[in-house]
């Protein structure tokens, strides 16, 4: 197999460090996990992208998510297009703004009331102050593994790129706002329980991942999210689910609709700005009264509902909502990349651990159930850092970390995951020879 050319990337990335910390303005993407300098990626349309030496990957990275259309899908294009030649931000309310919020009102009925902001941490930042804000109680309560974004309070035991640097307590974090984040094991509500009656009368909220991303994909066991709906009834806790990554990917109403639990807030973020700088908080109407300027709890952003980001959005989940076939029909290529990974697996003997929620998926090399932080953990990372440079070479790009979720869109043709279920009993045999045949 001819060795990927990489050179401008690595040109590129080599004057990117000279500016910017770690060449990158986010660090998941500096490919420290997989032994190789990032690619620099110049344009994508549909299933594809090109790096910067021309060389085209079927993209399962999808901008972390954003991507559930394809790129450069012509509805977002042609609604940021048509909007853009009337200015592009101002500062002011626009009915773009009320008719995005209607939307996702309809989409996910547990949201009564619904603020946009301007990415998933602004999110999840605002919705635990608004929980202390409407409970009085300071604590909150995560899980470890689940990342919830870069706020203070969320950068404990972490997951997604802290995980994967292996700086999941980030310094700079005061110990004062440390103390006041709790972390349970996930899948585990007798650890829950433990934490809230060491507590009582002091945790303002519990925030999950409904389907976690940030360790790999490690979706909920049975009847773990109706353990915290009834936990926070019980200790009148507000429940958050942080859906920027499940909400709109793994059901139109997202994973609070797959596994019909209500919480009491939600997050979004990813795909509702179609790949424009968008989050949203929302949920209960009593609860979002207490938002400035209705009630006191204050939050804002120069950007936020941006004008061009709305449009995005609201082409964006108008094309999500208009036929509930999408989903059957992305499910349906899911199924059949997951039944051909299941097979290379059994074909050479191996035994990895392949974790899917509809259209987000992560392959753990290791052979033990993934279902938390300490088993995502055992998972072998130099393997998986074969595999990823593997796959790559190949043409296929991959979450570049072992705790990261990937995802398929609606673009992935037969013809793409064909390819990538061949590329990965190529990859699998050359990371695992000569155990396998
Ligand atoms: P942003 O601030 O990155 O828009 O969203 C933070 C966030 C919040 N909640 C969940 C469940 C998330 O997955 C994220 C961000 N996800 C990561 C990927 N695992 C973003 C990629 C990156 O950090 O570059």
């Amino acid at each position: 197999m001819k060795p990927l050319n990489t050179k401008r990337s690595e040109t590129l990335f080599t004057r990117a460090q000279k500016h910017i910390p770690g060449g990158v303005n986010s660090p998941v993407r500096a490919f420290h996990a997989v032994g190789r300098s990032p690619l620099f990626i110049r344009k994508a349309k549909g299933a594809t992208i090109w790096d910067e030496d021309g060389n085209a990957f079927i993209d399962y990275v999808g901008s972390w998510g954003p991507m559930i259309l394809g790129h450069a899908h012509p509805s977002i294009l042609g609604a940021i297009g048509k909007v853009m030649k009337h200015g592009t931000s101002f500062g002011a309310p626009t009915d773009l703004e009320v008719r995005v919020a209607e939307l996702i009102k309809t989409c996910i009925p547990s949201i009564e009331m619904v603020r946009m902001v301007n990415s998933g941490t602004e999110a999840t930042m605002s919705a635990i102050r608004l929980a202390r804000a409407y409970t009085s109680r300071d604590k909150i309560i995560k899980f470890e593994g689940c990342y919830h974004g870069h706020g203070d309070s969320f950068l404990i035991k972490a997951g997604s790129g802290a995980m994967t640097l292996g700086v999941p307590d980030s310094p700079g974090v005061p110990s004062s706002v440390a103390a006041s984040t709790l972390t349970a094991r996930y899948n585990d509500l007798e650890s829950v329980r433990e934490l809230t009656l060491a507590s009582a009368g002091h945790v303002a909220a519990i925030i999950v991942e409904p389907v976690v991303g940030n360790m790999g994909c490690v979706p909920p066991a049975e009847g773990f999210l109706q353990g915290l709906r009834q936990i926070c009834d019980e200790q009148k806790i507000v429940l958050i689910f942080d859906e920027v990554m499940t909400g709109f990917r793994v059901a139109l109403g997202g994973a609070q609709e797959l596994y019909r639990v209500k919480p009491d807030l939600t997050t979004l973020g990813k795909i509702i700005g179609g790949g424009l700088p968008v989050g949203a908080y929302g949920g209960k109407r009593e609860i979002m009264q207490l938002v400035a300027p209705a009630g006191p709890m204050y939050q804002a952003g120069t950007l936020s509902g941006n004008p061009l980001a709305m449009a995005a959005g609201y082409a964006m989940l108008s094309t999500l909502s208009k036929s509930r076939s999408f989903y059957v029909k992305l499910e349906k290529k899911s199924m059949q990349l997951e039944e051909g990974i299941r097979g290379n697996l059994r074909t050479i003997g191996l035994e990895l651990t392949l974790n899917r929620v509809g259209s987000m998926f992560t392959l753990f090399f290791t052979d033990h159930a993934v279902t938390d932080y300490t088993s995502a953990a055992k998972a072998e990372r130099p393997r998986f850092a074969d595999y990823f440079r593997g796959m790559l070479a190949r043409g296929i790009y991959l979450p570049p970390s072992q705790f990261e979720a990937a995802f398929l869109s609606a673009a992935h043709s037969d013809r793409d995951i064909e390819k990538t279920i061949a590329a990965n009993l190529i990859t699998l045999r050359q990371v695992y020879k000569p155990q396998v045949m």
